[in-house]
């Protein structure tokens, strides 16, 4: 009886991982829809190459960022709102210091990567908001000021 109830619950297990991995096939009515997004350092400048990208709302967005400097540390930090919150989520992170200047308290954050150094990457899952404009941000300090955001244009 026993080894009954672990078989049926092992299928359901599977059934589970199987439906989770087709999800980016399209077709299935919106449901499972993703999109992929590619952002990389715009060398050694303190900017990202994509000033803006867009994605659908309520889609399931798969970003890798890659830090393609080689002397500084990035991350992309993206904010639930325009520039006053990118603001505030910066000071907050300066608050927060190293090593990953990123605020415990993630109310103003939709998503983040850790802090990269030099040549590494992070691939990063959030859902996308409603429809609206959204900061991205570098939060190491003196970065974002310095001109590292762009901005999340969520489409209906
Ligand atoms: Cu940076």
């Amino acid at each position: 009886m026993k080894t009954h109830r672990f078989w049926m619950l092992a299928v359901a297990l599977l059934a589970v991982f199987a439906m989770a991995a087709c999800g980016g096939g399209g077709g299935g009515g919106g449901g499972g829809a993703s999109t992929t997004i590619q952002i990389a350092t715009d060398g050694e400048n303190l900017a990202y190459d994509k000033k803006e990208f867009t994605v659908p709302a309520g889609q399931t967005i798969t970003l890798t960022f890659k830090n393609t400097s080689t002397a500084q540390q990035h991350n992309i930090v993206i904010v639930k709102g325009g520039e006053d919150v990118a603001a505030k989520v910066d000071e907050e992170a300066i608050n927060a210091g190293p090593p990953d200047y990123l605020p415990a308290n993630r109310e103003n954050i939709i998503a983040a990567t850790k802090m990269l150094g030099p040549g590494a990457s992070e691939t990063i899952t959030f859902t996308a908001p409603g429809p609206g404009t959204y900061y991205y941000i570098c939060t190491y300090p003196a970065h974002y000021a310095g001109g590292m955001w762009g901005v999340m244009k969520v489409s209906s």
